[in-house]
């Protein structure tokens, strides 16, 4: 049987980027450095030494880089704004100059018919509130609500489409947990911390957009939500999903749609933090203003099982035995959903897709948005200089066929973002790892849309899978 997946009118055909991975320019039109400026050039920390001091130079190609989204077709583009170039020590004023950059993005988009989704935080704080603590003070919220406000009244008569935080989970459980992201601090207390006053922020965020913006403006947030699955049904592998189902899931989801932390998420972290004294009056009610849209990021299904029940297995625990990004659930043991797995040694599983979002749909009854999908692989480029990915296109053809199976399952899908429109820096591993779907050659910063990316127009042309 052949299934035609179809898509609905008005569906938003995007690529996604953030601002510290492509940018480069860091220390252009005023702006000073973020915790990935100062992680990326602390040794051991990025692979290969790398740094995004140049990226790939959007900053200075962006009109060719709009003009390369305008020939795929894409309807739409989600990018990050630098809190640092906008406003570059965290406090006071907005930089004009900063803000100039984006309103030339911004325009060059609407002039090709691209519809701008900006994305206010993909984790660049600026370092010096990183010194006065970080996102584990309470401060931070206050700090990024300010920020909001700014980039909201320069922008806001441009950009309709906003999110506040893009992957809260990375920022405080890799950032402040396991380390391996900026700031680097490991300290599951601070890690616990932090995700609070991201929630905090996030709902602070939330208002001062309201605040700025006119009425139909649409607010949302990006979470990377972990499509867990217990390894087997003993009792023990069902806790051990639990236990990440709260810290991975719920501790964001729980405040931000239900106004409440789960009893369960509590209980399981008590020892590390006084959540009572962590969570002040007024914050629930603050944290789940509502907004517009939820945006999932996904990548591939989480697979758990207690310590005890891996003990003969292969484990894939993701933070080589480093300090943990999990608090409470320290003794987790992860697994690979299967064996076929891209260049990052991630399973590649469309179900955990087409779930989340009809879980998602469920629980919060909110338009979806798909903000992040995506692959790394090792793109082969040939002699005439024509970059061929066809594992790339199917991985995107396999996860847009399970986003078109969750929209006939009921889930309110408004559009899809694929990671990345260009290769970029990508994070810890450097550009090691390219998952664009336009290549670029790092001695050169020379543009080649690859063989997905010529897929990627013509499904967006058609409208359809086929
Ligand atoms: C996301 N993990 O990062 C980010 O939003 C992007 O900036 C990034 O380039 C993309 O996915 C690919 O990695 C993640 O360890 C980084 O679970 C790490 C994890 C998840 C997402």
């Amino acid at each position: 049987m052949t299934v035609s997946h179809t898509f609905p009118a008005g569906f938003a055909w995007g690529a996604a980027t953030a601002a510290y991975q492509i940018e480069g320019a860091v220390t252009e039109g005023g702006r000073t450095p973020s915790i990935w400026d100062t992680f990326s050039h602390t040794p051991g920390k990025v692979a290969g030494g790398d740094t995004g001091d140049t990226a790939v130079d959007h900053y200075h190609r962006f009109r060719e880089d709009v003009r390369l989204m305008a020939e795929l077709g894409l309807t739409a583009y989600r990018f990050s704004l630098s809190w640092p170039r906008i406003q570059p020590t965290g406090r006071g004023p907005a930089v004009e100059r900063g803000l100039d950059f984006y309103r030339a993005l911004v325009d060059e988009l609407l002039e090709h018919g691209i519809t701008p989704l900006a994305t206010l935080y993909h984790w660049d704080l600026p370092q010096e509130l990183e010194s006065a603590g970080g996102w584990p003070v309470r401060d931070t919220a206050y700090r990024f609500a300010d920020y909001a406000a700014l980039a909201a009244e320069a922008l806001g008569d441009r950009v309709s489409s906003w999110t506040t935080l893009n992957e809260p989970w990375c920022s405080a459980f890799l950032g402040y947990g396991s380390g391996v992201h900026a700031p680097g601090r490991t300290d599951p207390a601070d890690a616990l911390k932090a995700a609070h006053h991201l929630n905090l922020g996030h709902g602070l965020a939330v208002g001062a957009l309201r605040a700025a913006l006119p009425r139909t403006a649409q607010l949302a947030v990006s979470l990377n939500l972990h499509a867990v699955r217990p390894h087997s049904s003993h009792p023990d592998d069902l806790e051990a999903a639990r236990r990440i189902d709260a810290v991975g899931n719920r501790i964001f989801t729980g405040p931000m749609f239900h106004g409440r932390y789960d009893e369960d998420l509590l209980a399981d972290t008590a020892h590390l933090v006084k959540w009572d004294e962590l969570v002040h009056d007024g914050d629930l009610a603050e944290i789940s203003r509502p907004i517009d849209l939820l945006g999932l990021n996904y990548y591939n299904p989480t697979v758990v099982s207690s310590a005890e029940n891996a003990k003969d297995l292969p484990r894939h625990d993701g933070h080589g035995g480093g300090p943990s990004p999990w608090p409470g659930a320290e003794d987790v043991a992860f697994h690979l959903a299967n064996d076929n797995v891209t260049a990052m040694g991630w399973p590649i599983d469309p179900t955990g897709l087409s779930d989340s979002l009809l879980a998602m749909h469920r629980e919060f009854g909110l338009p979806l948005l798909v903000t992040e999908n995506g692959a790394a692989f090792e793109d082969t480029v040939s002699p005439d200089g024509s970059v061929h990915d066809p594992e790339r296109t199917a991985y995107v053809r396999d996860h847009l066929a399970a986003v078109s199976e969750a929209i006939a399952g009921g889930a309110d899908v408004r559009g899809y973002f694929l990671w990345s429109l260009l290769d970029n820096f990508e994070w810890a591993y450097g550009y090691e790892k390219r998952f664009g779907i336009i290549h670029v050659d790092y001695d050169t910063l020379a543009r080649t849309p690859k063989t997905s990316a010529r897929w990627y127009a013509d499904v967006i042309r058609r409208g359809t899978l086929g």
